[in-house]
Parts: C-alpha cells; structure tokens; sequence
C-alpha cells in the first residue's frame, strides 16, 4: 500500500498529472530559492522588488492558463498549485501574481480586441510590463455596483474621472484596467497606460498586512481615452466578476499554502522547543492543535483540487469558487494565529514567519470579498434570496 505521509494525507499528490507536478516543482523552487529569501527585508521596509515580476514572467508563471501570446497555457489546476507555493512564502507575492494574470491578463484575453491583446499580452506575460485592476472605491468595496467612477462619451473618446482605492501594484503599474459606469450607467473595461494626463497612482503607506506588496489609489482626473481602449467584448458587472472568479480560485489554493507554511513552522517549533522537560509537541493539546491544522488543509486542498477540476472541464461555477474562498481563507487565518501562539514570545519576531502570514492573511480573508460577503453569495445561492440590502 502507498505510504500515507504525514503533511500530505491524501496523496494529493498522486491525483496530479505529470506536466503539474512539473509545474509545482517549478514554482516550489523558485519560491524558496528566490522569494523567501527576500522577504524579511521587503516586508520590513515595505518594499516590493520590482524584479520579481520579470522573474515570474520568465518562468512562465504569469497569465499561465492563456494560450498563445507568449503564456504557457497551462491548466487551471496548474495555476492553483503557482498561487499555494507563491503563497507559501508571502501573501504580497501572490497578490502581484494574481492580479497580473487574473484580474489584467484576463480580461484583455477574454473582453479584449486582437489588436489589445497583441499589444499587451506578451509583455505582461514576461513581466516587462505590470498590470493593476481598478474596481472597489473609497465608498464602494462590498457593492462595486455602486461605482461612481465615469466614463462621459466626448465624441469619439471617453473621460473618465472617479477615484479606486485599495489597487494592488497601482503605484508601479504600466497597464490599468479600470471598471467605470458610462452615461448610460452601463459598466465598461477601459485599459489605461502609465503617464496618460490626469492619471496618477500613490501609494497607501502604513499597512499592516501585505507589505511585501505595493497598494495604492488610481485617481482619474478627466482623462481623455480613445475608444480602442475600451474592453469591446463585454458589459456590466458580470466583467469584473469573471476576473474575480478566477483570482479568488487561485487565492483559495493560496491561503492553503501560507497555511502550510505555519504548519510546518508550529510542528517544527514545538519539536524543538523545551518545556517542564520534553518537547512542547509531546503534549496533547499541542497536538490536537496540529491535528485540526492537518484536517483543514487537507480538506481545503481537496476542495481547491475538485474546483479546478469542474474550471478545467468546462464547469465553472461561482459559487463553488465562493465556498473555497471563503473556507481557506478563514480556515488558514485561524491556523495563523494558532501558530503563532504555539511560537509563544517567539511568534512575535518576523523571524519566525508566522505572525507575517498572520497579519497578510487578515488581508486576504477581506478582499476579493469578504468572509462575510461570501456567506452572502452562497445563502442567496440556497435560498433565492437576497441578503446584501
Ligand atoms: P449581482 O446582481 O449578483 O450580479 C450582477 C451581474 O454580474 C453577474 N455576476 C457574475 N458573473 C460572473 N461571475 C460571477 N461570480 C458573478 N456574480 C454576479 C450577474 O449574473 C449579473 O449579470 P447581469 O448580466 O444579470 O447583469 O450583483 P450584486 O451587485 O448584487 O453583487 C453583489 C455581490 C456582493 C455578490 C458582489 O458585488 C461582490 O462579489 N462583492 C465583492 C466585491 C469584490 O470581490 N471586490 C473585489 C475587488 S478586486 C480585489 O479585491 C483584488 S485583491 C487582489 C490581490 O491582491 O490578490
Ligand atoms: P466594506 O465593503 O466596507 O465592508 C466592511 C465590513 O462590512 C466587512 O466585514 C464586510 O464583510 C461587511 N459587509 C459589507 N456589506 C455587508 C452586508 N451587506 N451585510 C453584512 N456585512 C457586510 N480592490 C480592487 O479593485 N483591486 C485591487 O487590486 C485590490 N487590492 C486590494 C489589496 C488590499 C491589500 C486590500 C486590503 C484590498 C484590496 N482591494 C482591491 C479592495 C478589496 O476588494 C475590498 O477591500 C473588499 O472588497 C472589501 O471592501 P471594503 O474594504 O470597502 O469593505
């Protein structure tokens, strides 16, 4: 019989094909090789290395499930494995990869023109160039249907004006996609480029979460865009939600990953660690708290693993990609801050990694919707109706 082991109970595993256990030990190399080593000092500094997209980018791992255009056409299984290994070092990293190839990548593959996707597509795909997506504003988060950014018709051009807030790489970003309601208050895609007058990004400073990733506002004072920068392929919200549904996919195999990551550090800590005589790990609660940390990631995985499955074989449903969100980004906060104590006095220093998944994961519970909005989504889904207002 397979041995079953101990950080992988159900063979995970073994339910992967060839080509993406080559794609996890790809992105699982890199991870630790490059990324983990700098992220003490980014996140301490608040620094995101603008370089780490241009090395994503040359292994392939930005905008991996498009065919063509310079992108690796992997599967959707492959990307979630990308975003747990990612994310086994640093939230931050993953937001800079998500948002490049689900919430910019995308919708230029799927709503854009030929001549959009030719132009942009192979240059975000080796990294030369870095995308941010403007949807939530300083008084729509939860409900973007309440947008106020604009889109005037000026002839045959656009302006638009409005504020988006909270913009994962905003300030470094070369490509914007922005989410504004026209006359009409219909919702349409526009692709904006660094240096368009009135365009600008600053950056948010003092976060306490994610600060190996750079967040910022957009600030859109009448800027003048042609119609070729419109996304023509669709309208409405049902836009940026297609992003969404993607990004918040790979997030649920991401958070999965930091979770790991604070797993494998409480059981190694408590292994180690000494107290009244024996290892902190021979003690039952100790291990009552490693086993519910087992279970949930197991669980989580498997879940994340069915989900892209359905994506792969054509069945993407919504709501399905909400129930795995929510659960691992909830479940992975809560195993966080369990090992985190576990770390006792310890657990506080950034050296140990845990309290840094910790704080990231508060981030990541919150945006792509919340915990809370998710339940939403899924009791609106099971009873027919509607919970938001
Ligand atoms: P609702 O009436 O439900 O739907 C409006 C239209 O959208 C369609 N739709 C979807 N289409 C595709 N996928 C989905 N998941 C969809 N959900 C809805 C729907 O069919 C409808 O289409 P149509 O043609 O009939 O008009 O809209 P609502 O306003 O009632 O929505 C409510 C709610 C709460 C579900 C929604 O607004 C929501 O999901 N809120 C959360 C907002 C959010 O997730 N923001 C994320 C911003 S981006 C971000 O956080 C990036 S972080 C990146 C990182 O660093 O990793
Ligand atoms: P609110 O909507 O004000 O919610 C506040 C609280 O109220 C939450 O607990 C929520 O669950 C609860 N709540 C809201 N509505 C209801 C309701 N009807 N019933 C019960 N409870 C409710 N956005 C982008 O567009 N692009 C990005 O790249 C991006 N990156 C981000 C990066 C970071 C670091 C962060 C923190 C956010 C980012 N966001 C981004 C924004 C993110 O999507 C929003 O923060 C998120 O959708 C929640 O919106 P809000 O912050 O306005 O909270």
């Amino acid at each position: 019989p397979t041995p079953v082991t101990w950080d992988d109970p159900f063979r995970l595993v073994d339910q992967l094909d060839g080509e993406e256990r080559l794609v996890q030990q790809t992105a699982h190399d890199y991870c630790q090789e490059k990324l983990l080593p700098r992220v003490l000092e980014a996140n301490r500094h608040e620094i995101f290395h603008r370089e780490i997209i241009s090395e994503m980018g040359e292994l392939g791992l930005l905008g991996a499930t498009i065919e063509g255009y310079g992108c690796a056409g992997m599967n959707y299984v492959g990307y979630g494995l990308i975003a747990r290994e990612v994310e086994r070092v640093d939230s931050g990293y993953r937001s800079a990869m998500s948002v490049q190839s689900s919430l910019v990548m995308y919708p230029i593959h799927a709503f854009g023109s030929e001549a959009q996707r030719q132009k942009y597509l192979p240059r975000l795909a080796s990294g030369d160039w870095v995308g941010c997506f403007g949807l939530t504003e300083p008084d729509h988060g939860s409900d973007p249907g309440g947008m106020t950014t604009r889109a005037r018709r000026q002839g045959d051009d656009w302006v638009l004006s409005g504020t988006k807030t909270w913009i994962t790489n905003a300030p470094i970003a070369d490509v914007f996609v922005v989410w504004a309601k026209d006359d009409e208050g219909v919702i349409r895609g526009f692709l904006l480029d660094k240096g368009m007058p009135g365009l600008s990004a600053p950056k948010i400073e003092g976060k306490f979460s994610l600060r190996a990733s750079i967040t910022g506002q957009i600030a859109l004072q009448d800027v003048v865009v042609s119609d070729d920068r419109r996304l023509p392929g669709v309208t409405g919200l049902k836009g940026p939600f297609s992003c969404l549904n993607r990004a918040r996919f790979g997030i649920a195999w991401g958070a999965m990953g930091a979770a790991e990551a604070c797993w494998h550090a409480a059981r190694d800590y408590t292994l180690e660690r000494r107290q009244f005589g024996r290892p902190l790990a021979a003690n039952q609660l100790i291990q009552k708290k490693l086993a519910d940390m087992q279970t949930e990631i197991a669980l989580g995985l498997q879940a994340a693993l069915r989900v892209g499955r359905m994506i792969d074989a054509g069945q993407l449903v919504p709501e399905a990609i909400s129930l795995i969100k929510r659960n691992n980004c909830g479940k992975a906060l809560e195993i966080a801050r369990t090992a985190r104590d576990m770390h006792g006095g310890n657990g506080i220093s950034d050296e140990y990694h845990v309290i840094r998944h910790m704080l990231n994961l508060e981030a990541v519970n919150t945006y792509e919707g919340t915990h809370d909005v998710h339940a939403l989504i899924l009791g609106r889904a099971q009873t027919g109706l509607q919970a938001f207002c």
